[in-house]
């Protein structure tokens, strides 16, 4: 799968691909991540990519032109390769991301992402170029960088052959497991305890016990009690 990342912070794309699991499914070639900058499709000495709002007000805004000639860049190498061209503007008035919809992003061949900074991007290049606006919920961030790559780690993983069968993608946290949407149960490894000789940090003896059955019940009520206490919202839904 292909992405393509139009930010005027190019660079922060390597928090995603030199690291972990995105980080060798980009060396493997699973992923293709090339970031793109508007200062790069300017055409004035200033490489102005932002300007005052119309109307008055704080911040400033990302200028039509220079979006739109990148955009333009990004289509005709995406076309070349034979990749279609989805275009996503992650931005706090975008529906908010769920598993459901990275799942489904992650069937295309390929994504074009748009990165907004300072107040935004004008109206009429969302109007014209872009299919969908994706925020990654509500609070405030300094920009649309760290979504995107919150994105594309949501979508990556779910890729065929990315993840090992050592972290499988099927008994977890939201998955769509059915119509069951549970958090995950708690984990333990070694020691079984920890703080020394008289450490209460114990692990649950059901976990030593070598019951499957009973391990499973266990942990099946973890998460419903986790669930119900932490996210009542997830069981009210179905
Ligand atoms: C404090 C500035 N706000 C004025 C009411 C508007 C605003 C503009 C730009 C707030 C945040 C941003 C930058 N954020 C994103 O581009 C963004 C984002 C986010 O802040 N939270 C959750 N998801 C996303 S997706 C893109």
């Amino acid at each position: 799968m292909r992405f393509d990342l139009i930010t005027i912070f190019p660079e922060i794309l390597k928090a995603l691909t030199s690291y972990g699991v995105t980080g060798r499914a980009v060396e493997r070639g699973q992923v293709e991540v090339k970031g793109w900058n508007p200062r790069d499709y300017t055409t004035d000495g200033y490489r102005r990519v932002d300007d005052r709002p119309y109307g008055g007000g704080p911040g400033m805004v990302m200028l039509y032109e220079p979006l739109k000639r990148t955009i333009d860049a990004v289509r005709r190498e995406q076309s070349g390769a034979g990749v279609t061209s989805h275009l996503i503007y992650l931005s706090p008035q975008g529906k908010p991301l769920t598993q459901q919809r990275a799942s489904e992003i992650s069937k295309m061949d390929g994504v074009i992402m748009l990165a907004g900074r300072y107040e935004g991007v004008d109206e009429r290049l969302i109007e014209a170029e872009v299919d969908e606006e994706i925020s990654i919920g509500d609070y405030v961030l300094s920009g649309g960088e760290l979504p995107a790559m919150v994105l594309m780690d949501s979508i990556i993983r779910l890729l065929p052959g990315v993840l090992g069968h050592a972290d499988s993608v099927i008994e977890e946290s939201f998955s769509t497991l059915g119509s069951e949407i549970l958090l995950d149960y708690p984990h333990y490894s070694r020691p079984e305890k920890v703080n020394g000789e008289d450490g209460v940090e114990k692990v649950p003896e059901v976990l030593l016990s070598g019951d499957h059955k009973k391990i499973a019940k266990w942990r099946r009520i973890q998460a419903e009690n986790r669930t119900t206490n932490r996210r009542p919202d997830l069981l009210l839904h179905k």
